[in-house]
């Protein structure tokens, strides 16, 4: 029997007018900022792959190391599961995962779960006929609606893994939120696989966001262009630039769009306008940097338990895999 290659979650998201009430929340605050769940149009989706292949950005090659390693190790840890992962884009470096279960266990299932519909279709589409032995379907939308729907389905023994350092998007707050769904859409005995980036210096962290060939730059401003299409807005994506700095009293690498001229911008679908003094600038993405030790107390407080942990040499990325209570 063929399965379908999508199920789509969010019909309400992949529609051109969803409602937009974030975008509206983030351009009226002082300061402003948007959620950076808009840098992923299927534009945006494929620079950030570009940007896992350049020589500053080293947390991509970082993690795949560290998988290339443990991978077996992972699956025997868990045995027979079904994979479960968020935020899976063109799933590269997922591969040296399912190579993995492909030789320790029997009955392989992949669900992958991206809001980014063209990166998602292909690669479930590519992965069916490169592992056939895989039951293999996407979910189509938000992290939100992928753990609800998880939620209700889950009989057989679960691993969600969650990789690249994805959770460094959210305030701490919202990060124990999202660990408090996680736990909610696994029962006692399943697992939660988190890949995070580690603190180290600011001369190894700036330069991974302000890359030497702009791709980063590229990223950043896409979100404008998304925004434009989606909402029919007008932002002249010429007027802003990117700028990501190392808060250090914060940890984390806060990435910026500054608008160098006075601009009126009306996203008519929207129904709002919002108005741009020069100098003034939209913070799209937080990407916190993290400390493995606290990351498990963090996760013991949802009641997700540590087994294994698993870093480089350098120590500048780690694995972490847990069990729910
Ligand atoms: C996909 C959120 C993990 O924070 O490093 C890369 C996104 N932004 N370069 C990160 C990103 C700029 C990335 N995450």
């Amino acid at each position: 029997m063929l399965t379908q290659p999508l199920i789509i979650l969010d019909t309400h998201y992949q529609e051109l007018n969803n409602d937009g009430g974030d975008v509206i929340q983030g351009l009226t605050k002082t300061p402003k900022s948007l959620p950076p769940k808009y840098f992923y149009d299927d534009r945006g989706s494929q620079l950030f792959e570009e940007i896992c292949q350049l020589s500053e950005y080293y947390p991509t090659r970082t993690e795949a190391w560290i998988l290339s390693q443990y991978a077996n190790e992972i699956a025997q840890l868990t045995g027979s599961c079904e994979l479960v992962e968020l935020g899976s884009g063109s799933s590269t470096k997922t591969r040296l995962l399912l190579d993995a279960y492909q030789q320790n266990t029997d009955d392989c299932r992949y669900l992958p779960i991206d809001i980014s519909g063209g990166i998602l279709k292909s690669s479930v589409l590519q992965l069916q006929q490169q592992y056939p032995d895989f039951s293999i379907q996407g979910l189509l939308g938000t992290y939100e609606q992928a753990l609800e729907h998880l939620r209700s389905n889950s009989l057989r023994s679960r691993l969600i893994f969650f990789l690249g350092s994805s959770i460094g998007n959210f305030t701490p707050q919202e990060c124990d939120n999202f660990l408090g769904q996680i736990a909610h859409a696994l029962k006692p005995g399943d697992y939660f696989l988190l890949g995070i980036d580690l603190q180290k210096p600011k001369e190894i962290l700036e330069p991974a966001y302000n890359d030497s060939q702009g791709v980063t730059a590229a990223f950043n401003l896409n979100m404008l262009s998304h925004l434009n299409w989606r909402f029919q807005g007008n932002f002249n994506p010429n007027f802003f630039t990117h700028q990501a700095i190392y808060n250090q009293a914060d940890a984390q690498i806060e990435m910026y769009l500054h608008c160098q001229e006075n601009h009126l911008v009306s996203l008519d679908i929207l129904n709002f306008k919002v108005s741009f003094q020069a100098g003034e600038s939209i913070l799209t993405e937080i990407s916190r940097k993290f400390d493995l030790a606290i990351m498990q107390k963090q996760l013991a407080a949802q009641g997700l338990k540590t087994l294994q942990t698993w870093t480089d040499p350098r120590h500048w990325f780690g694995l972490i895999l847990c069990q729910a209570q």
